[in-house]
């Protein structure tokens, strides 16, 4: 067929390098950006296949998230805007390894396998990129990718991870989640968020002014875009926005949580937002107790039954599990790290809160329960449709096709706002178990193979009850070690009742892993 032809030519000018093998992993492809040429331009040709077979479009990310400015990636979004399916994570990575002269037919196997018939089918992709220096050629790739099999592309340039993620469910659902642009987005939200910050009339100035660390990245740049449309509701004071400091060096959310400590270049006066001057991370784990507690009380004041579940995964600090399950009562499930696997389990209730520790995380409503919510807007008892309408601005403030920092921040902001708390207040609703988190470098990462939600390692032999006999020895000890589907790395996580405990174990643990 002539398109084969065209694709075989053209994959000729994104030569892979032969014998490098990548893995589709926890958030798709990232590798240094150098070796990832080919990879985009098969990316591109998997996002039209994908279309073609789901009749919709396929948005494809290129970035690298928390990684050094050095490396790059790409991942796949579905239809409604979730992460691209697992079956697919396969063809991903088959395609990704394929040898240049095998790549047509590991294509003609796929299409074969998914009935994709090419002839007269539309096709279109949505791709978008980070402010990485290699992001504009490899976008390039995946645009050239799309082409070669005849798909429609369009080009979102610069824009954040769930900026597109939003933009594909938009289109597809014809606007029923909102425009599919990046006005749209910032309209959606900050009505959202103006809405429900009228409940809390009594903010002061002080408190509409936040400092953001925007990790010299995209995020920085569109936080700052958005600012206007929230009409002083909120004022941003940005920090590492990319005019001097280099990505996610001493800074961004993984250096913060890592280290524990303050993004370099924010200058913390204390009382100000930290508690006497000394750093307190608030992560995913009292995000998620805050939305869930703020949910849970709008529930009851408005008179909804509806299912609320926290999901975590292992990383998530062993207080915060015992103050969901224990004090809060809501049902905790635990996920693989990923947000990919929290997002379907937390799928299964009528609000689904999920939060990695890391931060990554939303909060996800079924249909039904936006439903009942709608209704009850129009309620003659005046608590119930009060509680109704907070529910129903949180619904549309939250994006709920995938973790996304800027709505995150701004539910924050509002539900402190609202319940009139100081962050010292919501750092005191428990108390973190002392913890760190190391990584091993290995030859060969994937020997360590998990189950439980990787809370326990099946391979190799005898870790598991090496880490066993280890933990027992500290008090309130827990740890656990995974490959990382990020890094070349090994992580270890350890928890303990003391600081000092927690690190010894998280070093002796490492050495069973070496
Ligand atoms: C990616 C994931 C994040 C996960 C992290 C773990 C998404 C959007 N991002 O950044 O959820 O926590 O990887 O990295 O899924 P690791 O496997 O290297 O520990």
């Amino acid at each position: 067929m002539a398109q084969w032809q065209e694709v075989s030519e053209k994959s000729k000018l994104h030569p892979k390098p032969v014998g490098l093998v990548l893995q589709y992993g926890t958030a798709g492809f990232r590798t240094n950006a150098d070796h990832l040429d080919h990879v985009m331009f098969r990316m591109g040709l998997l996002a039209t296949l994908r279309s073609i077979n789901t009749k919709a479009i396929i948005g494809v990310m290129v970035t690298a998230s928390h990684n050094p400015e050095e490396d790059n990636g790409v991942k796949l979004i579905d239809p409604m805007g979730e992460m691209l399916t697992p079956a697919w994570e396969v063809y991903a990575t088959q395609l990704a390894n394929a040898e240049q002269d095998h790549l047509i037919t590991v294509l003609k196997d796929l299409a074969q396998k998914e009935s994709i018939d090419l002839t007269n089918q539309e096709a279109e992709v949505f791709v978008g990129r980070d402010t990485r220096s290699s992001s504009a050629r490899l976008s390039d790739a995946v645009l050239d990718g799309v082409t070669a099999l005849d798909g429609r592309s369009k080009d979102y340039g610069l824009v954040t991870t769930p900026q597109l993620h939003y933009m594909v469910c938009c289109c597809n659902t014809r606007g029923g989640y909102g425009k599919a642009s990046v006005e749209g987005y910032y309209s959606k939200l900050s009505q959202a968020f103006i809405q429900l910050t009228k409940s809390a009339p009594n903010r002061t100035d002080d408190q509409k002014c936040l400092l953001v660390d925007g990790a010299n990245g995209i995020g920085a740049l569109k936080l700052r875009e958005m600012e206007p449309y929230l009409q002083g509701a909120l004022k941003v004071s940005l920090f590492c926005d990319g005019t001097g400091g280099k990505l996610n060096h001493q800074c961004g959310a993984d250096f913060v949580k890592v280290q524990q400590n303050s993004p370099k270049g924010i200058v913390m006066k204390a009382g100000e937002r930290d508690d006497h001057g000394r750093f307190h991370l608030l992560d995913g784990d009292k995000i998620a107790t805050l939305i869930s507690t703020f949910l849970k009380e709008l529930l009851t004041k408005a008179g909804l039954d509806l299912k609320i579940a926290v999901v975590q995964t292992a990383y998530a600090n062993g207080s915060s599990t015992r103050y969901l399950e224990d004090t809060m009562k809501v049902i905790v499930r635990c996920a693989k790290t990923g947000v990919k696997h929290l997002h379907h389990v937390a799928q299964e209730f009528d609000i689904g809160v999920y939060f990695e520790a890391n931060g990554h995380g939303t909060v996800l409503f079924s249909k039904a329960a936006e439903g009942k919510i709608q209704q009850l807007c129009d309620d003659s008892d005046g608590q119930r449709q009060g509680a109704a309408t907070l529910l129903k601005n949180s619904v549309d403030l939250i994006n709920q096709t995938v973790g996304d920092a800027i709505s995150d921040m701004l539910l924050i902001e509002a539900i402190l706002a609202i319940k009139g708390m100081t962050v010292q207040q919501w750092d005191a609703i428990y108390t973190d178990l002392p913890n760190r988190q190391l990584k091993v470098k290995v030859s060969d990462r994937r020997v360590i193979d998990t189950k439980d939600a990787e809370r326990k390692t099946v391979s190799p032999a005898g870790l598991q009850e090496a880490i066993d006999r280890l933990v027992e020895r500290h008090q309130d000890g827990r740890s656990f070690v995974r490959p990382s589907g990020t890094e070349d790395v090994v992580r270890v996580y350890s928890e303990a009742a003391t600081q000092e405990s927690a690190d010894a174990l998280g070093h002796e643990v490492s050495l069973a892993v070496y």
